[in-house]
């Protein structure tokens, strides 16, 4: 019996790209994607959970496809009158995007899981795939900047990724469970590829594998991994990947990133731009066009992925 379930792990904008090529050239139900909460964070009294927002409204097509974060047709009344009052409108959201947070936060109050909450937002927005979150329990990215300590959010929006960046924490990570679906589906024996989205290795996909039991449970899972690197010709997309890693210390490139998740790769993509500086990589490269800029580019990458992962598994 060929394995069929695909588990995706995801950040925010970049990653939420790939992950609906995915949703794209899968059924349904062979598709699990698995939202970074590290980015979440209490703000005007809500519970907001940027990362699971993004992927929601990226895979319900109904984003801004401008910034890639955010609803597309948004009005911006809430916003306005906020910073009128004198109340906090660094962080940008939109009257429609609102409502999820009230939602959310509402159900969340009731003592609904954030899992139980999502899930039922996907299935009113009409997502066939699963989303999930990483955890069910709080984790929370904070970042160490020549001032100390700061959230996630502070850094990355409120300064725009200006400081320099000497440590990350995922606070509570340690104290975290995988969420139960995604344990479920890497026991399950059925998965055919785990695949790392082009998100910030740092920022979006470690936090969801710093999670106690989580790296060995895709090792167990017995499926192909496969990344597809979210940087080409040594520059991010999009964000702070290249400026954080050189501040950590690391080599702000493909070859880098793939370091940076060691022996958890067996499959790595990257773009032609890099094809010729990925020399050092352990895994199995595969060369292909890695920037998504149309719906034809994400299903595109989405099967270079795939195929890459099948190639891997017929030589296990
Ligand atoms: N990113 C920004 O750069 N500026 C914003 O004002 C902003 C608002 C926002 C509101 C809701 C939401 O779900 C995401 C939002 N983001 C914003 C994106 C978010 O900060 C990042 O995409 C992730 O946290 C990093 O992947």
């Amino acid at each position: 019996m060929s394995r069929r379930l695909v588990v995706a792990l995801s950040g925010g904008v970049g990653g939420a790209k790939l992950a609906l090529g995915l949703s794209r050239v899968l059924p349904a139900d062979e598709l699990l994607v698995v939202a970074n909460t590290g980015d979440d964070f209490e703000h005007l009294g809500l519970s907001i959970s940027p990362d699971i927002d993004t992927l929601t409204y990226v895979l319900a097509e109904i984003d801004n496809p401008a910034t890639g974060w955010g609803r597309r047709d948004e009005t911006w009344s809430f916003m306005d009158s906020i910073g009128a009052l004198g109340g906090e409108d660094w962080f940008r959201l939109g009257d429609r995007d609102l409502a999820l947070h009230v939602e959310r936060t509402r159900r969340l109050r009731l003592g609904q899981t954030l899992s139980e909450v999502t899930s039922d937002i996907c299935r009113r927005l009409g997502i066939g795939a699963r989303l999930v979150p990483m955890s069910d329990d709080r984790v929370r990215t904070r970042v160490r900047g020549d001032a100390g300590w700061i959230d996630f959010q502070d850094y990355f929006v409120r300064r725009q990724c200006r400081p320099v960046v000497h440590e990350l924490a995922f606070d509570g990570v340690m104290r975290a469970r995988p969420q139960d679906d995604i344990l479920a589906a890497l026991r399950s024996g059925d998965v055919r590829a785990v695949v790392i989205c082009p998100s910030n290795p740092f920022i979006s996909i470690e936090p969801i594998l710093a999670i106690p039991g989580m790296r060995e449970a895709i090792k167990a899972s017995g499926a192909p991994v496969v990344a597809i690197s979210p940087i080409i010709g040594g520059k991010a997309v999009k964000g702070p990947i290249a400026k954080m890693m050189r501040e950590l210390g690391h080599e702000a490139s493909a070859a880098g990133v793939a370091a940076r998740y060691g022996d958890l790769l067996d499959g790595y993509v990257v773009d032609h731009a890099d094809a010729d500086r990925v020399g050092t990589v352990g895994a199995r490269v595969t060369i292909a066009r890695t920037l998504m800029t149309s719906l034809h580019d994400r299903e595109t990458l989405a099967r270079v992925t795939l195929d890459a992962a099948d190639a891997l598994a017929s030589l296990q």
